[in-house]
């Protein structure tokens, strides 16, 4: 009998012929400190960029996320522009809603907006079934992006189930997540079935952008900062946990990141996460301290300090990087999405310095 594990990664896969397995992104996230450092920026496809802006007219989002030959080439804009470490997959965290058929649509200036909302028993009991979404519009673009980016590993992404049932429980974006967060009280066995659907979508979608081509993925768990540590633990994480296990037998980085999340950087760890993003409101080493000095991170420029003069900028990122020194790897990169009105020059410029900074 062979002793040697099956690959569950497919023999052209970028991890597997080699591309990507030494790229400064993969080291990082490994815990090393061997050559260059790694840097991306969260929302680098966007509306920061005028070719994006160009790409992108009179296709609405959702539309464009499922093109693949738009989707791949939005993904590889700034990668091209700014030299990043990494490719986003340019998509969103409900586009699996739309492909499961659930009657979403994403508004400009707005966000993602349903137009039933998900509150009751009988809402959940009538979501569509997840085995059935066909996710090839996902893997064709992952695959035509994987094949334009060479040695630069893709990020494939996924909403954690709490950011996604918070868009689903109140039909649209909301700023207290009220509504998610009384309906897991007041009927926490209809919040844990929407949540296990939610984690089995993420996790699918994860799973197709992972198996066609992606080198490391990350769950985003934006508005996880609006629970209290003791929700986050007995609500949330362990339908996160649920979403991760669908690739926890794939040889690729988990990454997990939310705002406002100080308080559960470890509930975070421990839901399945193999390095864990930080937002702008926590010092890296005092995120590492209360990791236990063992987690590789991810973070932290403070968005806002993207439009301040460049002195003032450049010595922001140079203490994100000493900061950083004391995990055992640390990917550059936002604490949050990069705003609309950003200059993308500065993106570029931050990219140069952290390269040139040794470590
Ligand atoms: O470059 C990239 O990062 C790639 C693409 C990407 C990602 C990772 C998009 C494109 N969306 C996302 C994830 C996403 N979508 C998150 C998690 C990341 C984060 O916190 O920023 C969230 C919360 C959403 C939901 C969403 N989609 C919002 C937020 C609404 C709110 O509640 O405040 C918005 C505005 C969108 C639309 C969207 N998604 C992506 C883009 C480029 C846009 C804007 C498009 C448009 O308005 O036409």
């Amino acid at each position: 009998m062979s002793t040697e594990a099956v690959p569950a990664l497919p023999p052209e896969h970028p991890l597997t012929d080699g591309r990507t397995a030494d790229s400064p992104l993969l080291r990082a996230l490994r815990g090393e400190r061997t050559g260059s450092r790694a840097v991306w920026f969260m929302r680098q496809a966007g509306r920061s960029l005028p070719e994006y802006r160009a790409a992108r007219e009179g296709v609405g989002m959702l539309e464009s996320c499922l093109r693949p030959d738009l989707a791949a080439e939005i993904t590889l804009q700034p990668v091209r522009r700014h030299h990043v470490d990494a490719a986003i997959f340019f998509s969103d965290i409900v586009v699996p809603l739309r492909l499961a058929g659930v009657d979403v649509d994403i508004v400009a200036g707005r966000g993602p907006v349903l137009d039933t909302p998900v509150r009751t028993a009988a809402d959940v009991a009538a979501l569509p079934s997840v085995d059935d979404v066909d996710f090839t519009a996902i893997r064709d673009a992952v695959r035509l992006t994987v094949a334009e980016l060479g040695t630069t590993p893709l990020i494939g992404f996924a909403g954690a189930p709490f950011t996604l049932a918070a868009y689903m429980v109140e039909g649209g974006p909301s700023r207290d997540h009220l509504g998610p967060r009384t309906l897991m009280h007041a009927d926490p066995e209809t919040w844990r079935a929407l949540t296990s659907w939610a984690a089995d979508l993420s996790g699918a979608f994860l799973r197709a952008q992972l198996e066609a081509g992606a080198s490391a993925c990350q769950l985003f768990d934006s508005w996880a900062g609006s629970l209290s540590a003791a929700d986050y633990e007995a609500q949330a994480a362990p339908a996160s946990a649920r979403a991760f296990a669908h690739v926890a037998d794939l040889p690729v980085p988990r990454l997990h990141f939310g705002t406002g999340t100080s308080e559960l950087l470890p509930a975070m760890h421990a839901a399945g996460a193999t390095a864990v993003g930080v937002d702008y409101r926590l010092p890296l080493d005092e995120a590492s301290r209360r990791l236990g000095g063992d987690v590789p991170l991810q973070g932290n420029i403070d968005p806002a300090l993207l439009a301040a003069p460049w002195e003032v900028l450049e010595e922001h990122v140079r203490d994100v990087l000493r900061r950083g020194d004391v995990a055992p790897g640390h990917v550059v990169n936002l604490g949050h999405g990069v705003p609309p009105h950003t200059d993308p020059d500065v993106l570029t410029r931050i990219v140069e310095l952290v390269h040139e900074v040794p470590q």
